[in-house]
Formats: structure tokens, sequence, C-alpha cells
């Protein structure tokens, strides 16, 4: 899905970037998606080897990743990377050790709420410091259903609970130091998955994330943050939408999904990312941000299973990731 979607953004909407190839494990569906003039690769490593590959865009599952993701460093090819950027601590271990090999950043993880103005002017707010310290922030995460069979019972955790382990990093400028989860009863919709779910995040500085999972919900997609700071509170404002007042009451429409509700911060990442893929590097978040998250996820996992509060311990930040990377001006 998402594959497809940024195919029409880098062809339709972006300027700066033409696909020259795609692969798919359905080829069918992959020559359906090539568009005009782009080569049907039948495996991802031929793709990253040709020559007229210059930079890739992984879409596939999660699991897939890691090989994936380590034949463009091994190809010194500048690569975007889907959420999330790896599903165990192991994997995501071995994709910093290549980057800081390589010795230059070459991945950008698709956090995509990173590059939402709503977002982005929330954190300004908190880092202005102008009501205080952050104390909790509440984050709501709702989809209205995922693909019955494709979305799998860890899914939950490793694909959606992803992104609110990295906007919690990234606004609280924060590090997850434990993981609690709590279940409710099962909801009588007719779902295996586990959902919805709490998850807490205990950050390091002493604030603590509460996240509300739903993968369910059936009204729409349903994203919602505050923060709760020493002398106030910064929240996302409600999307702007029609409000229509009639016999029913007074209501907004709710986004579809993912692709309405964040297409200006997709469109942005990828302006970012094909400025600093065409210098042969990336910027936005990196393979720490994606080794983070996993950790998370990881932990989120564990602490289902049982039912303790489970410990997040990361390695040294490497010094590659430290400073922002250096763009020229286009
Ligand atoms: C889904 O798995 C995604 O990949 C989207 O990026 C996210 O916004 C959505 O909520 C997830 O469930």
């Amino acid at each position: 899905m998402i594959g497809q979607d940024h195919i029409r953004r880098l062809t339709k909407v972006l300027y700066g970037a033409e696909i020259k190839g795609v692969t798919d494990i359905d080829l069918d569906r992959a020559r359906a998606a090539a568009p005009e003039g782009a080569e049907v690769f039948d495996t991802p490593k031929a793709l990253i080897a040709s020559d007229h590959v210059q930079a890739v865009v992984i879409c596939s599952w999660g699991p897939a990743h890691e090989e994936q993701l380590l034949d463009c460093i091994a190809a010194g090819k500048p690569v975007f990377c889907e959420k999330p950027m790896v599903t165990t601590e192991a994997a995501a271990l071995k994709v910093i050790e290549a980057e800081t090999a390589f010795g230059r950043r070459l991945v950008q993880v698709g956090f995509m709420r990173r590059f939402d103005g709503d977002y982005r002017r929330l954190k300004r707010v908190i880092d202005g410091g102008s009501l205080g310290a952050p104390l909790m922030y509440h984050s709501v995460h709702r989809n209205a259903s995922v693909p019955e069979g494709l979305y799998t019972s860890d899914m939950p955790l490793n694909d959606t609970m992803v992104h609110d382990a990295d906007i919690s990093r990234w606004l609280l400028s924060d590090e997850v130091a434990a993981v609690e989860v709590r279940l409710p009863r099962r909801s009588g919709r007719g779902n295996d998955l586990r959902d919805p779910t709490i998850v807490l995040l205990h950050m390091t500085g002493g604030a603590i994330v509460d996240v509300e999972i739903s993968v369910n919900v059936a009204y729409g997609y349903d994203i919602r943050g505050e923060v709760s700071c020493e002398m106030g509170i910064a929240a996302l404002p409600n999307r702007p939408a029609t409000v229509i007042s009639d016999q029913h009451g007074i209501r907004q429409a709710i986004p579809e999904d993912w692709r309405e509700r964040f297409i200006d911060a997709y469109d942005q990442e990828f302006r970012e990312w094909i400025v600093a893929a065409g210098q042969g590097t990336a910027t936005g978040p990196s393979a720490w941000d994606g080794y983070a998250a996993t950790l998370v996820s990881d932990a989120a996992l564990r602490a289902v299973a049982s039912g303790e509060r489970e410990a997040v311990a990361m390695i040294e930040k490497p010094a590659l990731y430290s400073e922002p990377t250096a763009i020229a001006a286009e």
C-alpha cells in the first residue's frame, strides 16, 4: 500500500526523482505498479545492484528490511526505509554497525510524523520552554482497520506503536528507559489481535508517556497527542475539516487512514529525502532512531508476555548519529 503511494508521490507530486526500477515479492503487482519506463527486477538484490539505481526506497514488510538495508549500505546507496526499520535488536545493531563502518549516513527511516506541521509546531512549543518541562505525553493512535491475515499479532506493537515510540523520543528529547503494557478485555468485534492496547513508556528523564494503540476502531484514523508540562498543556489540534451542523449534531469528518491524515508529512519527508539522497547521504530519522524504536517495540512485546515493566538498554550512541548531516543548499 505505502509503496504504491510513494510511487505516486515520486512520479506525480514531487520534483527531483525518477523511478528506474521496481520489485515486489509478487511480481505481477510490481509490474502493475511500475511507472512507464521503469524496469521490473526479479529480486531486491538485483534492483539494489543495478547501475541505473542511485538510491532505494524500501516498502516491503518489516522482517524483510534487514537484508535489503544491508545490501543498500554495502552498495553505498542512500536508502529510505519504511518503518519499522527492522523487527529485532540484533538486526538493528547490524544496520548501525554497517552504516558506521561505511562512515556516512545512508539510511532514513519512515517516521513521517516528524515532518507533519502539527507535530513540528508542538515540538517547537515544548522546546521553547515557556510551558516548563514535559511531565506526561498522552498519545492516541487509532486505525479503522488493518488488512485481515496480513497483520500479525506482534504488528500493533512492531508496526503501529513504533510511531509513538519515535515521536515520544523526538517530542520529549529523551530516551525510553522501560516499557509496560496493559491489555483490557478483548474487543467483541471479532479480531484475533491484542487490541486495543495501553503502552506506558517510562522516559529516562522521568516523564511518562501513555499510548493507546487501536487497530480496529472502525470509525476512522484518529491521531491525538497532548503534552502536560509543568506550567501548561500543549496539544495537537483537531484536523481542520468542515464543521457540519444538522439534526444529528455538530461534527467533523475523520480521515479514513494514514495516507489522508499524513499526506503533507509524507510529501515533506520525501522532499527532504530527495535532496539528501541526491547528495549521497541521508538526513531525517536515522538508523539510530530506528534502533531506539525497535528496542521499545521489543520491550513492549516482552512486557505483554511477562506482564512486568521491561527495561530498555541502549548501546552508546555512535558519533555518526550525534551531529546533523551536512547538506549543501540546493
Ligand atoms: C500502519 O502500520 C502504518 O504503517 C502507518 O504508518 C501508521 O500511520 C498506521 O497507524 C499503522 O497502523
